[in-house]
């Protein structure tokens, strides 16, 4: 390319011109048109360049974002990881709807609305599309840089009408607008408005009215009517799947518009423009700490996007520091080095090659002369390494909400599971006792029944013998027979009254001694508790029913809640507890001595009573007792007092005709009881056996999630070619650790690694994932510290490997081995010499 007679042009020829007036003279020499008069040396510059590239036309076609190579490799990877993952949803889900009630309610409680969101994210995964958010503050070029991603002047960009609503340009085969209103107050929803141009030649037109509904504000609420307006365009480099979103800037309206939030949440890549020149009034004040203040818009969008989303991930937001033509070249690093300062204090983890600088405004400039700025460049390539790394990104939101909802359920499963095995134990336990009773009730209980009669006679007679030798006793006899004035009845006329009276204070007296017996050998009340424990022993009664045993024994008690007792849910057979001896014999009985006396009196009928009474008593009334006295215990032979006793003991054996006579009844109760206990058991063995299965099903799933996210989705902390392994340093049955060295920027450094000696599967990987989460987070002096972990091996043959601070020592060495040890175990013996 040359004009007659010069030698040729080149491109380093114009970027060396310094006046305007050189660079119209150039462009005269050459016959290169430059338009009207106001133009600048930077635009002649660029008319020139863009001569030498062929021609005066202008291209106005900047590099595409997504080519479709690289595009294309990341939407393809994408759509197969979209693809697991949403398979692990889907079952997720069916696992969850099988779930029983009470783990869906618990879900609920811990992830509101989980199901709803699952359904959503399943569509989500389904659809596709890769959201590029760009958000930034009010004026600092986000919609001109959407023009110059896009290529084309589509969004309206001004100083001072500002971008209203939020605007999804996404492919179309053509032009068409969709405008969303938002609810009205009343909550009703308005239809959608849809505009298409007129013709094709009335595209500008149709873009007046884009740029009348993106900017247009309601006078009240200073807010766009329209909750979000949909732009579709033909453009090839949208085909793919991905949507730009340009957004108001965050100055406009007070606060973070929670339509705005919304799409932090659901974007997959977000661009953050900044207007670099903010941090050159900052940076002016030279004063540190203002860089992050409280009124600084740029730290306020970040937080609320950082806010808004559970596990901001740094690595999906990409900073374009704007308006950089406006940074004097002098103080660019210096700008940069701030910008990246207050980044990192709100984002911890920034670095500075995450930051693009570019002048927007000179980069479309230069590609309306077909020209293409190496910050532009830069920027498309950083942005077209952005876009997978950000559709992973992505995906790990969509991971980890999954994974905490199956790690609650597996959670909750195994504890019930344990809780509901305990009290089927219980309640199996409880179902053989009453098996067990039945049958013993079943087997000969007549003949238990009249071993206890008998025993009961025999222990009446026994009684009897005792209580005979007891009165029998010569020092006793005596007392009895002892008599004073005092102690005898009153005289009367009728000597049968006297007789009577005499009768009485005898009875009482023996009655009484009869007693003290008693309560010396306390014979009734071994009996009784004999019976009470044949009861428990032969009928395997419970608690409650052996009380109302003894209750029956003591006083006759009505044995109404006898059979009631076992149906109280499910009885407990527990110790039983000592009989009650603080209730008094004959509470409601007569005593034993009563009783007894009871069967004796003196008869008038006999000649040698009549005569004492009749002839003896007026005059001599003591001697006249003693001797009364003497017959009455005369009366009370062996025979005699043995079938006293025998009325005494009747209560008993009535007692045991009356528990006899409910065993009938009490074997169908248990019948019964055994009957409903054998319905829950069938039901809870049921419910049991479930539980494996879900809890298979459950950790089956996360698994193949985490197995997904392992293969797929983590960011390590290392890479394996970071590693030099070295000599091994021991090994147990699931891994060897070798000394390495890894390979750092800042020099190498020392490690020990962990590596498992079997490939990672869908079975370990959730405790591996455990584990590496534990370590992280154990930090102590006299822990072995954790660095991270690293993959190594294809996908089929994964190994996850985990990194640890060196120790030259081990325990053993330290403790035992070495001389300074306090143990003197393996040392030599000093002190004696010997051996
Ligand atoms: N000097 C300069 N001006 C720019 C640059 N980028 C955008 N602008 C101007 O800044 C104003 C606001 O830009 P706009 O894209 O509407 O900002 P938005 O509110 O973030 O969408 C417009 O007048 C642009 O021309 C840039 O890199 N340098
Ligand atoms: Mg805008």
């Amino acid at each position: 390319m040359s004009s007659a007679g010069n030698k040729p042009l080149t491109v380093e020829d114009v970027d060396k011109l310094s006046g305007i007036q050189q660079a119209l003279k150039l462009a005269g020499q050459y016959q290169i048109s430059v338009p009207g008069q106001h133009v600048t040396l930077d635009e002649v510059k660029l008319i020139i360049k863009s001569f030498l590239a062929g021609g005066q036309k202008r291209t106005k076609k900047p590099p595409p974002i997504t080519d479709m190579d690289t595009i294309t490799a990341a939407l393809k990877e994408d759509k197969i990881n979209r693809t697991s993952i949403k398979n692990l949803y889907t079952r997720a889900s069916t696992y969850i709807s099988k779930l029983p009630k009470p783990f869906q309610n618990n879900l609920e409680q811990m992830f509101p609305h989980y199901e709803r969101n699952i359904k959503t994210y399943t569509e989500e995964l389904q659809s596709g599309q890769c959201v590029l958010l760009i958000a930034g503050e009010m004026g600092s070029g986000k919609s001109s840089l959407v023009n110059l991603l896009l290529g084309k002047q589509l969004m309206p960009t001004s100083e001072l009408r500002c971008t209203a609503a939020i605007v999804e340009i996404s492919y179309g085969p053509s032009p068409e607008i969709l405008a969303h209103y938002r609810d009205d107050s009343s909550g009703k929803s308005k239809k959608p408005l849809l505009i298409k141009p007129v013709s094709p030649e009335k595209l500008d037109i149709f873009l007046n009215k884009l740029e009348y509904l993106v900017t247009n504000r309601d006078e009240d609420t200073d807010e766009s009517p329209f909750e979000k307006v949909q732009l579709r365009w033909p453009l090839e480099m949208l085909e793919g799947g991905v949507t730009i979103v340009d957004s108001p800037g965050v100055g406009d309206s007070k606060g973070l518009p929670q339509i705005l939030s919304d799409y932090m949440e659901r974007a997959f890549g977000f661009v953050y423009v900044i207007d670099s020149t903010t941090s050159i009034h900052k940076h002016r004040q030279t004063d540190k700490s203002n860089f992050v203040h409280t009124s600084d818009k740029l730290g306020q969008l970040l937080l609320k996007a950082i806010e808004a989303n559970d596990g901001f991930d740094h690595s999906t937001t990409l900073f374009v520091c704007n308006h950089w033509d406006k940074v004097p070249p002098a103080d660019a690093e210096r700008v940069k080095d701030s910008l990246t300062d207050r980044l990192s204090m709100i984002l911890p983890g920034v670095n500075k090659s995450q930051l693009y600088s570019i002048s927007v405004k000179q980069s479309s400039l230069d590609v309306e002369y077909g020209q293409v700025r190496q910050e532009h460049q830069r920027l498309i390539e950083g942005i077209r390494r952005f876009l997978p790394q950000t559709m992973r990104g992505k995906l790990r939101i969509y991971y980890r909400y999954l994974s905490s909802i199956m790690k609650r359920s597996l959670y909750s499963l195994r504890i019930s599971f344990n809780m509901h095995k305990e009290k089927m134990e219980e309640m199996r336990k409880n179902y053989s006792n009453i098996e067990s009773r039945i049958s013993s009730l079943q087997k000969n209980s007549k003949e238990k029944l009249d071993k206890m009669r008998h025993e009961v006679r025999r222990a009446s007679f026994d009684a009897g013998t005792q209580a005979l030798e007891y009165l029998d006793s010569m020092h006793l006899r005596t007392k009895l027979c002892r008599w004073a004035d005092l102690d005898c009845p009153k005289r009367e006329r009728s000597w049968q009254n006297v007789m009577k009276n005499a009768n009485i204070a005898i009875a009482e007296r023996v009655s009484n001694e009869i007693n003290t017996w008693e309560k010396e050998n306390s014979f009734v009340n071994s009996v009784e508790a004999e019976i009470v424990k044949r009861f428990k022993e032969q009928f395997e009664l419970f608690d409650d029913q052996l009380q109302e045993v003894q209750g029956a024994l003591h006083s006759g008690d009505d044995m109404r809640n006898f059979v009631m007792a076992t149906r109280n849910d499910v009885p407990q057979k527990k110790q039983m507890k000592q009989p009650q001896k603080s209730r008094n014999l004959g509470d409601s009985f007569l005593s034993i001595g009563a009783a007894v006396t009871s069967s004796f009196n003196l008869d008038a009928k006999d000649p040698k009573v009549k005569k004492l009474f009749k002839e003896k008593y007026d005059s001599h009334p003591a001697k006249t007792m003693e001797e009364a006295t003497l017959i009455y215990l005369s009366m009370m032979g062996e025979a005699a007092i043995a079938s006293a006793m025998g009325k005494f003991f009747d209560r008993f054996i009535k007692g045991i005709d009356r528990v006899g006579s409910m065993v009938p009844q009490l074997m169908k109760a248990d019948q019964e009881l055994l009957e409903s206990l054998t319905e829950e058991l069938k039901s809870g063995t049921q419910k049991l056996s479930e539980f494996p299965a879900l809890s298979r099903t459950c950790s089956d799933i996360q698994g193949n999630l985490d197995m997904f996210y392992v293969q797929r989705l983590i960011t390590t902390d290392f890479t394996a070619d970071q590693i030099i392994p070295g000599e091994i340093l021991g090994s147990g049955s699931f891994a060897r650790v070798y000394k390495a060295t890894l390979k750092l920027k800042a020099g190498n450094e020392q490690v020990a690694i962990k590596e498992p000696t079997n490939k990672l599967t869908t079975d370990d990987v959730t405790d591996v994932l455990l584990e590496d989460a534990m370590l992280r987070d154990l930090k102590h002096n006299n822990i072995v510290n954790y660095y991270g972990l690293y993959r190594k091996g294809p996908e089929s043959d994964m190994r996850l490997i985990f990194t640890m601070e060196y120790c030259p020592y081990t325990l053993k060495g330290k403790c035992i081995d070495i001389e300074n040890s306090p143990s003197t175990l393996g040392k030599p013996c000093a002190a004696n010499g010997s051996n």
